[in-house]
């Protein structure tokens, strides 16, 4: 019999897209419409290795570039049973940013292949549909000053662009691209648009692993 699991819907984008609006919004369309969906985000900075990535974000503290990628990564993989419990249980999750911020972030900075980035996050549960936010540096730069993270300057979010660029070339991805430069329910409206085959698909196959 086919198994009843959640989707695993993934929304990613530069910083400012407004990926976090849009999960929160995804989210409770679903549970309107009678579907079991949470929300999750990464980094998940509540846990050990989130805390340690949290300082480093916020320049509490300095970690070498391919250690805190691979905290990161960790920070993924440690949530991955969680993950597969509630997909299992039928719950769709709505997930902030995953492996692809991982790899376009590290990526961007000086010295690092994306194959180099990819490979610990290789074999993680793999999205039935991953949402490309898009909207370009200058359009971001129009919704007001960067905050004071890490990353957070028009250059370097000018590079993690290109970077995704580069990662929605691979087919084996569900990729879609949704107009962020729109207002909040426009980009809503596009992303239940996407969603819509998602759930059948889901139910007939079988999770998938990521970059496999
Ligand atoms: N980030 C996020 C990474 O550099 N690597 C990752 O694997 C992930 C998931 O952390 N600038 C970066 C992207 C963001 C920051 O910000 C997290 P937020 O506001 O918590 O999404």
């Amino acid at each position: 019999m086919a198994s009843k699991r959640g989707a695993l819907i993934v929304l990613e984008g530069v910083d400012r897209a407004g990926k976090t609006t849009q999960c929160k919004k995804l989210v409770q369309a679903l549970l309107e419409n009678g579907r079991p969906a949470e929300m999750m985000r990464f980094p998940d900075r509540s846990t050990t290795i989130g805390q340690l990535i949290s300082a480093y974000l916020e320049k509490k503290s300095d970690l070498e570039d391919h250690t805190v990628h691979l905290l990161f990564s960790a920070n993924r993989w440690e949530l991955v049973p969680v993950m597969k419990k509630k997909l299992e249980q039928g719950i769709t999750l709505v997930v902030d940013r995953y492996a692809f911020s991982g790899v376009a972030f590290t990526s961007a900075k000086p010295g690092f292949s994306l194959d180099w980035c990819m490979k610990p996050d290789e074999g993680l549960p793999k999205p039935d549909l991953v949402m490309f936010l898009q909207l370009n540096p200058a359009e971001a730069a129009l919704r007001g000053q960067f905050g004071t993270e890490r990353y957070e300057t028009s250059a370097f979010q000018k590079a993690v662009h290109e970077r995704f660029e580069q990662l929605m070339k691979d087919s084996s991805v569900n990729w879609k691209v949704i107009d962020a430069s729109q207002n909040t329910e426009g980009v809503h409206n596009d992303i239940r648009t996407h969603i819509l085959n998602v759930f059948n698909e889901a139910q007939n196959t079988p999770l998938g692993e990521l970059w496999r």
